[in-house]
């Protein structure tokens, strides 16, 4: 029996992780032979539905399930870990308005990003879902000084996990036919779903969905794509989210496959001319746990013009919480 590696998550009596424990559980993330402890992390008024989730993770009595730990201490949470899903967050309430909500969760993400410094494993892989997400993981990172800003990511699996259904949907396709797809920039409805790479089949998508498609439906669907999920549910998404944590994380630490690459939000290196430092969602490929943001694409005006606004609200984002950076 291998060495059970230790993985937290915070927010773990919240919807999203409702789905994401019991999956981690059954050996979704890192396959069936490898044995986990969870680290469960909650704030005190959520700790009573939490012993419930508790409960029925030890119900299932999960062969790899080894050890569980729940505690509001984000210091117990992170001791060792060596996969952190920060899911938990506040959400928006009534009459918050987006820097308010910025605000609160900014200082969220300022505990927890000191608490790992202080105590995760030092190659940590750290997924920030909780939004707003690229902004979460931005300040974590800046109140984590001893470790690599490369051991975060931020969430934007899901979006690309959108957009390959809106093609594959439009074109008559299955899932895995589309390669190649990317999201641009900010996890929110400036985000940049972008097609111009993509391949159906190995053609061109763009030679087989017309551009106006593109530009006036998908683009306004994917970054709408969470408001009608709310709209239709009374709740936001959270199986697929948890879908899409999962996916992020495993390609993070097992590898992309040869032919296709993901996306995912990471601290700019200043490629595509996006501003050093801050969270942006790149097309990256992973190998031996080193993520690469692809290099070389060519972008047009449209692109360009996309890839920039979104970027503007990060900095916008990163002036609103910068104060908090230690
Ligand atoms: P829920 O409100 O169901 O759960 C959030 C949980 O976090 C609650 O149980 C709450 O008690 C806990 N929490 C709050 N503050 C905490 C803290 N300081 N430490 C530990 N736990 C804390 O939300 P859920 O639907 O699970 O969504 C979680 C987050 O994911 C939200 O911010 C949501 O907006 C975000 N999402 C991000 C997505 C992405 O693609 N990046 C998509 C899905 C989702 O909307």
């Amino acid at each position: 029996m291998k060495t059970p590696v230790d993985i937290a998550i915070t927010g773990a009596a919240g919807q999203i992780s409702y789905s994401l424990l019991f999956r981690l559980a059954a050996g979704e993330f890192l396959g069936e032979s490898q044995p986990i402890n969870l680290h469960l992390l909650e704030i005190p008024p959520a700790m009573s539905a939490l012993e419930g989730v508790v409960m029925e993770l030890n119900d299932c009595a999960y062969p790899l399930l080894n050890r569980i730990i729940t505690t509001t201490d984000p210091k117990v949470a992170f001791d060792n870990v060596d996969y952190a899903f920060l899911v938990g967050a506040r959400p928006r309430g009534a009459g918050m308005e987006r820097k308010d909500l910025l605000q609160c969760n900014a200082e969220i993400f300022m505990v927890q990003g000191k608490a790992l410094n202080d105590v995760a494993n030092r190659n940590v892989k750290v997924l920030v879902t909780g939004n707003p997400a690229n902004t979460n993981a931005l300040i974590a990172i800046n109140n984590a000084p001893d470790l690599n800003p490369k051991n975060f990511t931020a969430m934007t699996m899901l979006d690309h996990n959108r957009t390959i259904n809106q093609l594959a949907e439009k074109s008559g396709v299955k899932a895995t036919d589309i390669k190649n797809v990317i999201i641009w920039g900010n996890h929110s409805n400036t985000q940049y779903p972008d097609i111009h790479h993509a391949k159906i089949k190995g053609q061109d998508a763009l030679s087989l969905v017309e551009n106006n498609w593109f530009i006036n439906e998908m683009i306004p669907t994917i970054q709408q794509r969470g408001a009608a999920i709310i709209k239709a549910r009374g709740q936001s998404s959270a199986a697929s989210a948890a879908t899409a944590a999962i996916k992020q994380m495993r390609l993070w630490a097992l590898g992309t496959p040869a032919s296709d690459w993901v996306s995912m939000a990471l601290v700019s290196d200043g490629s595509y001319d996006i501003e050093k430092g801050l969270v942006y969602s790149f097309p990256v490929t992973v190998n031996d746990g080193e993520i690469n943001i692809v290099q070389g694409l060519e972008i047009n005006k449209l692109s360009l013009e996309k890839m920039k606004l979104t970027e503007k609200e990060l900095r916008e984002e990163k002036e609103d919480v910068k104060h908090l950076f230690s």
